[in-house]
């Protein structure tokens, strides 16, 4: 057993999931379908097709997830055992607003999710809810392309003030958009679909499309949070990136200085959102690119008024970049990138596995942005062996999250960072986001179901809840 720190009185421990990958129940109490559920299977390498519509004969995982709309109860129950203090989910968008563009909201939707912090208050568990979280109406892609359009904002920023009306007594911590950043590199299908509802077309610069719908996410976003806060002064509104620190594969100074504008490409998401405006660089970028973001005067305002209380964060791994002679422009490329780091090890995924990038990367935001902070998810995706007790020894998850936390601690207890909480991916095994696979696992508790959706949905506590169990009552001391 590892020696950790004490973490500080108050300090959230919990478990996070998101919606369309857990909750099933994809036709229940009224709920429209989302980009999610027209979503088929991948897997590592096969990357994961969008249908228009829900066709025939193909496998869309998240129709199922885990079954947690008709579990949740035994789940949380499941959390509570654990000693959780927090759990982390998102609001299915189309439980609320079937199409996202209705007058009015969808009651059963509602009462679904007063009905579940009511029973995680039940357990002294604190909400942490993500509005938007890969999982936008199916019909606001259709109808109005996502956010290439200033409608969704609209939709958007009634979906969240919805929420915050019914809600704020029950849920005080919020996040806007799930990893936001993780649009910055070209993939087919690309994730500009999961985070922002644009489907390009063939001649489409996908960059400037992607700066231009980050750009009325962040409308959307600042705008939520000033409604939030009217409603209820009380209420923590943060924002949600995907933190993998880039560093510099040498000290050859163009390395380094590679390095930093990769970082600045890929967080200055967190710069507009924290600090409330456009980083200089940016601006020289757009103009040197001939881009058109469409920025008007009423944004920037909307921008710097609604900047988040916190920032909530991912962190699975970390990257490396290496300067190239034939790019004098140093223009960050992340596609390009496949620079390997001879340092770390990396899951059967290829993640590359660095606990003390966790520790750089609290440092880094505390320095850069001056917000609390949240690990909103930190886990390790695994093919798990169910021995024939029943019992899965995950001690490979266990060093993975070991070593994170006593990186996260020492920043807390060395660094004097400002930590709100932890809460590692996945508190129970759901459908994997980039791949739609059951197989690779995060959870501390398993689910007996496979990747077409078959199995008992029994729950069963893996080596790995025990180990939480016990950090949690040491309050981080016993990792
Ligand atoms: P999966 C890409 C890279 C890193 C994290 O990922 C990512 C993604 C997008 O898929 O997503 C986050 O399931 C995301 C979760 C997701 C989790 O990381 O692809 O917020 O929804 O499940 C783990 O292995």
């Amino acid at each position: 057993m590892t020696k950790g720190y004490k973490m500080p009185k108050d300090f959230l421990w919990g478990g996070a999931i998101a919606a369309h990958q857990a909750e099933g129940g994809w036709q229940e109490g009224g709920k429209g379908l989302s980009i999610a559920d027209t979503m088929r299977a991948g897997e590592n390498g096969v990357p994961r097709i969008e249908d228009d519509k829900v066709l025939d004969g193909q496998i869309y995982p998240n129709h199922w997830g885990v079954e947690f709309y008709s579990h949740y109860k035994e789940d949380i129950k499941l959390f509570a055992e654990m000693g959780m203090t927090a759990f982390r989910t998102s609001i299915a968008w189309t439980r609320i607003y079937p199409n996202g563009d209705e007058a009015v909201p969808n009651e059963a939707g509602l009462k679904f999710y007063d009905d579940l912090f009511a029973e995680l208050h039940k357990y002294n568990i604190e909400p942490i809810v993500t509005l938007s979280h890969f999982e936008m109406p199916l019909h606001l892609v259709k109808a109005y392309g996502g956010f290439g359009s200033r409608k969704v904002v609209d939709c958007f920023t009634k979906f969240a003030e919805t929420c915050f009306r019914r809600y704020h007594n029950q849920v005080k911590y919020w996040m806007t958009f799930n990893e936001i950043n993780n649009q910055t590199s070209w993939r087919d299908p690309h994730p500009l679909l999961q985070n922002s509802g644009l489907i390009l077309g063939k001649d489409d610069n996908w960059e400037e499309k992607m700066f231009q719908a980050a750009h009325l996410e962040f409308v959307a976003s600042a705008q939520a949070v000033q409604i939030g806060h009217a409603i209820d002064p009380g209420l923590q509104i943060g924002d949600m990136i995907a933190f993998n620190p880039i560093y510099p594969l040498t000290a050859r100074p163009e390395d380094v200085m590679y390095c930093q504008r990769a970082m600045n490409y890929r967080y200055y998401f967190g710069d507009v959102m924290a600090l409330g405006e456009y980083p200089a660089w940016l601006k020289k970028y757009w103009a040197k690119k001939g881009y058109d973001i469409g920025i008007t005067p009423a944004d920037e305002a909307i921008i710097k008024a609604g900047t988040a209380d916190f920032v909530g964060f991912s962190y699975y791994n970390s990257a490396v970049v290496k300067y190239s002679d034939d790019n004098p422009d140093m223009d960050f490329d992340e596609a390009k990138n496949d620079t390997k780091n001879p340092y770390v090890p990396r899951s059967d995924w290829g993640w590359q596995i660095d606990p003390v990038g966790l520790r750089y990367s609290l440092n880094w935001m505390a320095a850069r942005w001056h917000k609390p902070m949240m690990i909103v998810e930190n886990g390790f995706g695994a093919f798990d062996k169910v021995e024939a007790d029943g019992s899965v020894h995950d001690d490979y998850r266990i060093k993975y999250l070991a070593d994170h936390l006593l990186q996260a601690e020492k920043a807390v207890a060395e660094d004097g960072v400002d930590l709100l909480g932890y809460c590692p991916w996945s508190a129970i095994d759901i459908v994997s986001a980039s791949t739609g696979e059951m197989k690779k696992r995060y959870g501390f508790i398993y689910v007996d179901a496979d990747d077409q959706g078959h199995g008992s949905w029994k729950r069963s506590r893996k080596d790995s809840f025990n180990w939480y169990k016990q950090v949690i009552a040491s309050n981080g001391e016993d990792l």
